[in-house]
This record gives C-alpha cells, structure tokens and sequence, in this order.
C-alpha cells in the first residue's frame, strides 16, 4: 500500500471494480489502495513519486492508475512539492516546462518552472523547501537535507527547538534568559554562566512558579539527621547536585553583580505546620529586601508592603509583618532579618519572635512555627530572579 496520500476514503461493493472507476473518473488519483473489508482510498501520488511511503500492509494492496493517469504538477488540483517530486513520479520522461508546485501545502500552488534537463534542482535557491525557519538548507542532487542551527534542536522541517541552557556546551547568562528565550523543558536542570567564564554552573530554575525564569539559591530539605544547610561563600559553588547549600551575604553580593537580582522568593513546607510561601514586591519596598539580602546595604528593610503571598501560603507569619524581625535587640520592630550577616538567608529572615520563625541553625528547623519537630521531605528554599 502507498500511506499518507489517500484524498477520499469510500466503501465499495465487495467483488466490484467501484474502486477501479472511481480513481479512472477522478483527475486527482495517481494510484488507490484496495481495503479487504471493501473500502477504497483514492492516492494523490504513485510509488514512484513517494517510495519511502510505499510499504507492505496485510489488509491493503496497492494499484496504479492503468490509463488516462494525469502526470503530476500539471493540473492545478495535483500539485506537487518540488520538480524533483515530479521527475521521481513521472520516470524522468517528463518534459521542461511549468508546473503547479505547493512545496509546504499551503493549498494555494504556483505555476514554476522545472527545468527536467538539469541534472539537479536547487530548492534552497529556489524557495522550493521546506525547512524550519530555525534550520538552514542545503542542496543535494535529487533533493535536499534541513538541518537545525546551532542551538537549536529537531527534524529541521517541522522542529527546530531553542536549547540555550539545556548544555554544558550552551549556557544562558540566567533561568530568566532561558525563559525569554521563548523556549525551556520545564522545572528542572539547566546550565548558566552569568560571569562568562566559559566554566557555567549546572543550576536548578523554577519554570513555572509565578511566570518562572527563577534561580534555586537556597536549599535544605531535612531527612532526619543534624544537618543545617552548608553556607557558600562564593556563587560559583552553586551545583544542582548539591541538596543543601545556602549562598552567604557575600556570595549573594557577587551573583548580584554578575546577574542582577531583581526579586526573591522564600518557599518553605512543614507538612505538620503549614507552608510559608512569598515573593518580594515589585516596589520600592521589595527592592530594599533585594538590596538587604543582596549585601548591597545592611540596613534591614520594613516588612509591611514588600512582600505578596503565593497560593500555597497558609503562613501565620505573613498576617503580622509590623511584628517581623529583631533590630539593636529589640522585637517587633515590622523588618526583615535578626541582625545577622553572612547567614542572613538561612538565620531567621523572616520571623516573628517566639512564634513563627524561619530558621536553619542550631539543631533549629523551623517554618512558620517555633518548635515544631520537623519530618522528612519539609523543605525550605529561596529563589532569585
Ligand atoms: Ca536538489
């Protein structure tokens, strides 16, 4: 049988030559497949046209119109890909001249000219091809071969796939350039060399939380034993493989250099407490919290207003931010932070004293809550974007 070329599927009388007649009486049928259970498909092409397409099937055969077979490309109701289709179909006998081509099946052919003498045909040159418009084209006799750019991956005519990021061999400054580069495969690894050292970081980037396009910077999730997250001193440390790792002020200090951040986000989930899940604001007041943990100042900022809720959030701290924080040993002062410096992420960034606290130091693990046990799989991480 000859696949993917039948333009009308119809029954037919068991035993009759139907299927015969109906491909003799109709311009458009190059060749027909007869269906045992007595149903006829009526092709567009022949097998000389599309051998790739000719194959065995135990339930069809195949038949080539015997007469009056229109060649192909010369009517306007069977147009062909290319002049090479038609010098396959019609066995090289075919003359120069012009033909109806539709090389990308829009449904709207062009009267082209082929020349048949000519040992080849340049579809590049001739806009014949079909090629991804992120693939480039290049000419063989007989045809022609679509290959994907570099950078981009798949089949070079219906695919071609931006994978900046996805490589060791092709890292994006950011998870938030791989994201505007209008193409990513989700939450997961990806690699990036915001320094352009030619040496990038195998990084984890959230895809999909609030537009995505975040960098994990701070992970711990607990499994039982004394562990606290291990304080990295430069951003360069930063490894997807690692499961517990906090960047330290100063290490903040130079990724915001290299990438500038532009917001933080603090997500952490006590399965017997609750989740605390924020993303700084897109305001003067957000941008101090930037700022604070970014060792850009040491001022800690005012909690009220600088801070939205994710839909997870079912946090107690987030309803009483004009009681966060400790400032020159007093409490309840309304900011971020405990007055502390290299640790700042992981040492009480947000809490409200004696209550709901994050934090990760001195057999402490607490989300939310001030001394709750911890379970395993409760997880505290902070993104920057
Ligand atoms: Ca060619």
């Amino acid at each position: 049988m000859l696949k993917s070329h039948t333009f009308k599927t119809f029954q037919v009388r068991p035993g009759s030559l139907d299927c015969r007649e109906a491909c003799l009486s109709d311009n458009r049928c190059q060749s027909y497949n007869f269906v045992f259970k007595g149903i006829c498909e009526l092709n567009n092409r022949t097998k000389e046209a599309r051998p790739e397409d000719f194959v065995e099937n135990l339930e069809r055969y195949y038949m080539k119109k015997s007469s009056n077979r229109v060649s192909l490309g010369s009517i306007r109701e069977l147009p062909a890909v290319s002049c090479e289709e038609i010098k396959a179909s019609e066995g090289g006998q075919v003359a120069t001249g012009e033909f109806w081509l539709d090389p990308t099946g829009t449904g709207n052919p062009n009267l082209t000219h082929c020349d048949m003498k000519a040992k080849d045909i340049d579809e590049c040159q001739g806009g014949l091809h079909s090629c991804h418009s992120n693939a480039t084209c290049n000419n063989t006799e007989g045809s022609y071969i679509c290959t994907c750019k570099a950078g981009f991956m798949g089949d070079g005519r219906n695919s071609c796939k931006n994978t900046l990021g996805w490589n060791r061999d092709r890292p994006a400054n950011s998870c938030k350039h791989i994201l505007d580069s209008g193409d990513h495969k989700g939450d997961g690894e990806y690699w990036i060399d915001p320094d352009k050292t030619g040496n990038p970081l195998k990084v984890y980037c959230d895809m999909t939380t609030d537009g995505g396009g975040w960098l994990l910077i701070c992970t711990f999730v607990f499994n039982g034993s004394y562990e606290i997250p291990a304080l990295l001193q430069s951003h360069r440390e930063i490894d997807n493989s690692r499961s517990n790792m906090c960047l330290a002020k100063n290490a903040m200090s130079d990724l915001n250099a290299h990438l500038p951040v532009s917001q933080l986000r603090f997500h952490c989930r006590k399965q017997q407490v609750r989740t605390l899940h924020v993303t700084t604001a897109s305001n003067s007041s957000g941008k101090a919290v930037v700022e604070y943990f970014t060792g850009q100042t040491d001022t800690q900022p005012e909690a009220c207003g600088s801070f939205k809720t994710m839909d997870d959030d079912n946090s107690e701290s987030t309803k009483f931010c004009h009681r966060w924080g400790r400032e020159n040993n007093q409490y309840d002062v309304g900011k971020w932070g405990h007055g502390e410096d290299e640790d700042r992420l992981i040492n009480h960034p947000i809490f409200v004293v004696s209550r709901y606290h994050w934090v990760l130091q001195n057999r402490r693990w607490n989300c939310d809550d001030h001394n709750h046990h911890a379970s395993a799989d409760d997880f505290w991480r902070i993104f920057a974007r």
